[in-house]
């Protein structure tokens, strides 16, 4: 059974030199996911979409503060703080505003031209994450509070896939999040690290261990057999 890709948030908001939260060189990963995309056989092929309402609580604007700045964040439904018995307290970066729903940021259509949208032999999906106003989401499986769950893992269960193949943006935040829950579900999850862009590159060797110590194997785009 070949493995399904997972495409992570390859948005124009993500993108140089216009994107809202533009990772560095992100651009030039997207003609090797295309590739990626049409070259390997796959099980099933996922798309994901970061798509927050204009207000969403991730965004700096919605609590006047500068862009990047940590503040710290609860959720009535999060889990408690074992030691205190208060609701759990969580430092989060807020950002720029990005990937609006509807708008040009948030598009995915235009950059998988002839690529995803093409692939009729294959069941594939879009699966968006972030459209909840009061909870970040990193992860393309669940909220960072881990309440609520996108469709993904139903998704990945019904086409008995075992083994995950993820690419795209960011490699410090979304891919790692929801590759290190893809192995916590039991998949078998290797990422292409030539196929991912950081918001942080100069903490990449960091951000390696956190994939390792989740049980993610990194490989990358050469060691990916035509399989
Ligand atoms: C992402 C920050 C905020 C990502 C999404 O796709 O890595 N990062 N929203
Ligand atoms: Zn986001």
């Amino acid at each position: 059974m070949p493995p399904a890709l997972i495409i992570i948030d390859i948005q124009e908001d993500f993108l140089p030199p216009d994107g809202a939260l533009a990772v560095s060189d992100g651009r030039s990963v997207v003609s090797s996911i295309n590739e990626l995309v049409s070259n390997y056989q796959w099980s099933v092929v996922v798309a994901t979409q970061d798509w927050h309402p204009k207000d969403h609580t991730s965004f700096s604007s919605h609590h006047n503060v500068p862009p990047f700045t940590e503040i710290e964040f609860s959720h009535p439904l999060g889990e408690l703080d074992k030691t205190t018995g208060n609701a759990y307290i969580r430092t989060q970066t807020t950002w720029p505003d990005h990937c609006v729903q509807d708008t040009h940021g948030s598009d995915l259509e235009a950059l998988f031209a002839g690529h995803f949208n093409l692939i009729t032999d294959i069941p594939k999906a879009i699966i968006k994450k972030g459209y909840l106003t009061d909870r970040e989401y990193y992860s393309c499986f669940q909220d960072v509070w881990g309440i609520h769950h996108t469709e993904l893992g139903q998704f990945l269960k019904a086409n008995d896939i075992t083994d995950v193949v993820m690419v795209g943006l960011a490699y410090d935040f979304c891919v790692l999040n929801s590759a290190i829950d893809s192995s916590k579900l039991g998949f078998n999850t290797s990422v292409v690290r030539d196929c991912c862009r950081s918001v942080y590159p100069n903490n990449d060797s960091d951000t390696d261990a956190l994939y390792k110590e989740g049980g993610v194997r990194l490989i990358t785009l050469s060691e990916l057999t035509n399989h």
